[in-house]
């Protein structure tokens, strides 16, 4: 009988390409050996290093859904999915600042933008020379973006802009920001804001107790004067963010299955060398289920991203389905990284043992991207047919 390998108990990696493993292995190198020694101190600093958007530029990070063509890697859903999962394992904030890039501001400027917009940001976006950031939630839009307030009035040779998005992750040091408002005829439309435009400011919010190693802010648009160049050609309505949403979502959905990961495998381990009662932790039944289980959701959810990005690489995949994804593993990670924290003792609270910053980094990810329930919303709308959302 083939040899069971509890870490990959249903063998993810044979379904892999040799180019998917090596990027794979690239981007495990890179988070372990570069991001992990600088987390704990940028969560506890509440610091985002500048200069890792560069580093991952290097390493071809961002734009790895992105066309060789603009300066990105070509390389796919599943290489990105990958490359997330790698970057989670260390934190949900590395992550974060990756993903906007890729899914958030490369993605609709390629899919929506015009060729000179494609060719002005593309390749600065791709090395990591500029940082972008996506402004849809305002203070009083989240789950219902299409209450925003934003409007974009139309005047000579360009739009004016007028409005405020909050919680936008990069948003304080985004050199552009990929933003969504409504025309005076109620259409909502993306335009590309400059760092420098007048009226554009970027405040940041402090005193977040999750995900601080990510850099967040507000946007406030003051009558920022945009030019017609800098309107998203092909993306009108709801859609066109919609659409970014879905790569985003993808690629969280694997994300998280990091930090699950990193939670199991410590938990693993110090249940091992703990030893209470004259005997290791981990030789108690309770923990045993435990960590079954977290082995169990990670090996599912792994399998499901997998299949969801190699439907994405076909066309045939329904965001209904992404919203399954994302909505499954965020739960499950934060179950996993909850459990993790509790079989650490007292330990598992110091940020020595990384699992409760692992924890509190998971609320935001539940959140994020659409929340746990608003993903149920989604699904319960496209197996019954009716909406309840309202
Ligand atoms: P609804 O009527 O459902 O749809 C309006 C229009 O949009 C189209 N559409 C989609 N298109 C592509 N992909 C999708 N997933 C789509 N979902 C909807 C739809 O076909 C329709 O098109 P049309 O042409 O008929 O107008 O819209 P609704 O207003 O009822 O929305 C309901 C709901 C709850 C599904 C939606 O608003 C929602 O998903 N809310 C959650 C909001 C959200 O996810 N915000 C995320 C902000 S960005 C972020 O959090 C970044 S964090 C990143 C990081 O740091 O990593
Ligand atoms: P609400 O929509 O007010 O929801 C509050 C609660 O009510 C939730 O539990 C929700 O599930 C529930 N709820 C809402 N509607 C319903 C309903 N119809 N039925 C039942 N329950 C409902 N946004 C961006 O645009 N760009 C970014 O880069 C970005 N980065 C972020 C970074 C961080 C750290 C955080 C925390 C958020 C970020 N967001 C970003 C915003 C994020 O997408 C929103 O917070 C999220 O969509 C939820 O919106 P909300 O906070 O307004 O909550």
């Amino acid at each position: 009988a083939a040899e069971f390998n509890w870490e990959d108990p249903l063998d993810l990696e044979s379904q892999l390409t040799d180019e998917e493993r090596m990027i794979r292995d690239a981007a495990r190198a890179f988070a372990q050996d570069k991001l992990l020694p600088r987390v704990k101190s940028a969560f506890r600093d509440e610091r985002f290093d500048r200069e890792i958007m560069n580093e991952m530029g290097e390493m071809g990070f961002l734009g790895v859904m992105t066309s060789t063509d603009f300066g990105g890697s070509g390389l796919g859903y599943v290489a990105y999915g990958l490359v997330a999962r790698e970057v989670e394992r260390v934190d949900s904030g590395y992550r974060s600042a990756m993903s906007v890039q890729n899914s958030l501001v490369m993605h609709p400027i390629e899919a929506y933008g015009s060729d000179a917009q494609k060719k002005k940001y593309l390749p600065k976006l791709a090395t990591g020379e500029w940082v972008g950031c996506f402004g849809l939630t305002e203070p009083d839009a989240g789950s219902d973006p299409g209450g925003m307030k934003t409007r974009a009035r139309k005047v000579d040779g360009g739009y004016v802009l007028n409005g405020a998005k909050m919680w936008i992750s990069n948003s304080p040091i985004a050199d552009v920001a990929v933003v969504w408002g409504k025309t005076e005829d109620g259409t909502i439309r993306g335009f590309i804001v400059e760092r420098g435009m007048k009226g554009f400011s970027t405040p940041v919010i402090e005193g977040k107790i999750s995900l601080r190693a990510s850099i967040t802010g507000e946007i406030v648009l003051d009558n920022v004067e945009v030019p017609d160049a800098n309107m998203l050609p092909n993306a009108k309505g709801l859609g066109g963010p919609f659409g970014c949403l879905n790569k985003a979502r993808y690629g969280i959905a694997w994300g998280v299955m990091g930090a699950a990961e990193d939670c199991w495998h410590r938990a693993r381990q110090y249940t091992l060398d703990r030893k209470q009662f004259g005997k290791p932790l981990a030789a108690n039944q309770l923990v045993q289920k435990k960590l079954a289980d977290m082995q169990t959701e990670i090996a599912l959810g792994l399998q499901g991203c997998l299949a969801l990005g190699r439907g994405l690489e076909r066309g045939t995949v329904a965001p209904p389905a992404i919203s399954l994804m994302k909505r499954n593993n965020c739960g499950k990670s934060l179950e996993i990284a909850r459990m993790a924290r509790d079989m650490h003792g007292g330990n598992g609270i110091s940020e020595e043992y990384h699992v409760i910053r692992h924890m509190v980094n998971l609320e935001t990810v539940n959140t994020y991207e659409g929340t746990h329930d608003v993903h149920a919303l989604i699904l319960g709308r496209a197996q019954t047919g009716i909406q309840a959302f309202q």
